[in-house]
């Protein structure tokens, strides 16, 4: 494998049935259509059955297996043997072998462009799978219309929460340089149907709004046009002032107003489909409509109202928690924007995190996703592992992604899960949208962990289609990745699909969450205490006392639970009822209260993180046996990688227990080896350069 091509290795088939069977099957094809991206789509095909079959393919009208036409362009013929398929949407394209004459061909066939750029690495993705290419009938359509990345790039190509390496957008050289990589990244989001890309970070600096800057951002657009990508930019709500010579940045201001339109039209003249504006206002520091007493939906209308004549959007953040208001961190949100919905302009997004409380290893879903039902909701999931051991843990997210959009939000009765609510099908909302905060840089191989490379194509196909399985995702990817072979892809795909669970156990079971080192986030601190504001702390989370442990969100503490509707709240309102994955999110829970395996939490809290350490040892005792199918670094690389994970979850497993040990005041069970050090130690590891931080804001 060379690890830059992620995905798309395009192995040859080594099976000489199946080899011999592409072969004879695939000789010419004929691109009929796709202005944009005919090149593009003639040069994949060459790429890929070149590399996987070792033949070249002809491109002409005559006599071609495979036809890559536009509904519109097909013959009267072929017209008449598509026209039952089902619905198609703009992006949305249908495979489908057609008798022809004598013989048999292969249709790839949508309604614009960029869904015959889909459709043609979905048949690529078919030979890498090794699937028969007889009879085909696929009709593909994305439930979502924008399936973007957000990159967390600062403009001196340091990555906020990136772990493999710098920016890969040089603005130095740009717009002059265009580098290889720009067209690899675009080509690798085309494979896997991404169509946008947000190029700066949500702590944005205003500076990439100025003219010198939009001229580079063109040249980047320029390049994944034919990829079917289009740039977003963050937007920086006080940049009227910072880069406009204004004294205001209040929405309300009809200078600002106008600022921001001639802004707009500035975009727009050099970027004619630029995507529209990603805004975190009034959070964390960041400017907002707040600072001149006005509303979210006052700040993010204005923008709406610049980008409307142009067709673009505003994703606009909910991430908000103030520091005025001392309510429980995980109402915030749903308090703050629910007096709101409905009032927002059409082209405006709410950008929701999963959870309500920031990336974790594991959080309820949002209650935004069932509360705010008159706005578009865009999911926001972070692929970067902030919360989730960095570039070092092997953790396959698609697990976390799937748990999130399969919960059931109750709001139109049983199985109304929120993937039914992004896609529109329980509020017929119009723009629907999935974001995914980027975990890719200059590294080598991308994303620093070879198997991080699984979380960005994992993201790309939900994103795609959010009802897939985490299951199918894992197999797709190791075939296409590595190798085909069951006594590989069996194993693997079990290895990844615990791992999940893993990290969950060794770092924050039974629902803990946010007890991570202050900064960095990447080790324990449940000791954290004392910070600028206690809800940055990991005592607020947890709040373990001679008592119990766990944070009361019930009627009784907090109450966030009555922001997820009746049947949640009366399920979760009682410790027996609520699912123990999030006991401690929701209650504070004695330490000899038995769990349902009739041990006490105690004794769960101290299973769980063996369990996590144990799980690890298990992926290493897998990945052992798989030398055979990888590339040697690779193998070496993740092997080395595993043996940090195994170091690094036994130093969160000693360091949590015996910190929540004082406050217990229980035996460790026997099953948990003796810690190395004293907690003392645990507490003193200071990481102050780990990778991710940005210093300004933390
Ligand atoms: C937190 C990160 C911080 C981000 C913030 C956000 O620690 O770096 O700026 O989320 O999403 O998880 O805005």
């Amino acid at each position: 494998q060379n690890t830059r091509n992620l995905w798309l290795q395009y192995d040859l088939v080594t099976d000489p049935v199946v080899l011999r069977t592409y072969k004879e099957q695939l000789n010419a094809v004929d691109i009929r259509s796709a202005a944009l991206n005919k090149q593009v789509i003639q040069d994949e095909l060459q790429t890929g059955i070149l590399s996987m079959l070792g033949k070249h393919l002809s491109f002409t009208s005559s006599n071609a297996e495979v036809v890559i036409a536009k509904l519109k362009d097909l013959d009267a013929n072929e017209k008449q043997q598509v026209s039952k398929t089902p619905k198609l949407e703009s992006d949305g394209y249908i495979i489908k072998t057609i008798p022809k004459g004598s013989k048999d061909v292969i249709l790839i066939s949508g309604l614009s462009d960029n869904s015959l750029l889909y459709g043609t690495f979905h048949f690529l993705r078919l030979l890498q799978l090794h699937e028969s290419l007889s009879d085909l009938d696929l009709v593909e359509n994305p439930k979502l219309s924008i399936r973007i990345l957000n990159h967390w790039d600062n403009l001196d190509r340091t990555v906020e929460r990136g772990y493999a390496g710098f920016s890969i957008w040089d603005w130095h050289h740009l717009p002059g340089l265009i580098k290889k990589e720009y067209i690899e990244y675009a080509r690798a989001n085309a494979s896997i149907g991404l169509n946008g890309t947000v190029l700066n970070n949500v702590n944005a600096s205003a500076y990439i709004l100025q003219d010198e800057y939009l001229d580079k951002v063109k040249a980047l657009a320029d390049v994944f046009r034919p990829y079917g990508i289009k740039v977003y930019l963050t937007a920086r709500f006080s940049a009227p002032i910072e880069i406009g010579g204004l004294d205001t940045a209040d929405p309300l201001s009809s200078e600002v107003q106008r600022w921001w339109k001639d802004k707009a039209d500035e975009i727009y003249n050099l970027i004619p489909d630029f995507g529209g504006f990603l805004v975190k206002a009034n959070s964390e520091g960041q400017p907002g409509p707040n600072n001149y007493g006005r509303s979210h939906v006052e700040g993010a209308n204005m923008l709406a109202d610049a980008l409307a004549p142009h067709q673009g959007v505003v994703m606009w953040r909910a991430f908000v928690y103030s520091d005025e208001k001392p309510e429980d961190r995980a109402k915030q949100a749903y308090t703050e924007f629910i007096p709101f919905d409905g009032e927002f302009k059409d082209n405006v997004l709410l950008q929701v995190k999963n959870g309500p409380i920031d990336f974790q290893p594991r959080e309820p879903f949002h209650p935004l996703f069932s509360g705010m039902q008159k706005t578009p909701l865009m999911m926001e999931f972070q692929i970067t592992q902030e919360y989730l051991g960095g570039m070092s843990h092997l953790v396959f997210l698609p697990q976390l992604f799937e748990e999130t959009l399969q919960s059931d939000t109750f709001i139109k009765g049983k199985n109304s899960t929120v993937s039914k609510v992004l896609v529109g099908d329980l509020s017929g909302q119009k723009v629907t949208g999935i974001a995914g905060v980027s975990n890719i840089g200059t590294a080598r191989n991308w994303t620093g962990h070879p198997f991080a490379q699984a979380n960005w194509f994992g993201f790309g196909r939900l994103a795609w289609n959010p009802d897939l399985s985490a299951k199918a995702i894992a197999e797709e990817w190791l075939k296409m990745t590595f190798s085909t072979d069951p006594d590989f892809v069996e194993p693997m795909s079990t290895l990844l699909l615990n791992s999940r669970e893993a990290v969950v156990n060794y770092m924050t079971p039974l629902g803990l969450h946010h007890i991570m080192a202050e900064g960095h986030h990447q080790g324990p601190g449940p000791w954290v205490d004392g910070l600028a504001r206690e809800d940055w702390t990991s005592v607020y989370y947890h709040k373990a006392d001679s008592l119990g442990l766990g944070f009361d969100r019930t009627a009784s503490g907090s109450d966030a639970l009555s922001q997820y509707g009746t049947e949640i709240e009366k399920a979760y309102s009682k410790i027996e009822t609520t699912p123990e994955k999030y006991l401690l999110w929701f209650h504070h829970v004695p330490w000899d209260y038995k769990l349902k395996n009739g041990h006490s939490l105690w004794y769960n809290l101290a299973r769980h993180y063996q369990d996590g350490v144990l799980k690890v040892e298990d992926m290493i005792s897998t990945w052992e046996q798989m030398q055979p199918y990888v590339d040697e670094y690779v193998f070496r690389q993740t092997q080395m990688l595993l043996n940090i994970q195994l170091k690094e979850s036994k130093w969160w497993r000693d360091a949590c227990l015996l910190y929540f040990q004082q406050f217990s005041n229980m035996e460790m069970p026997a099953f948990i080896p003796h810690a190395k050090h004293a907690l003392d130690y645990y507490k003193s590891i200071q990481r102050p350069y780990a990778p991710g931080i940005k210093p300004s804001w933390d």
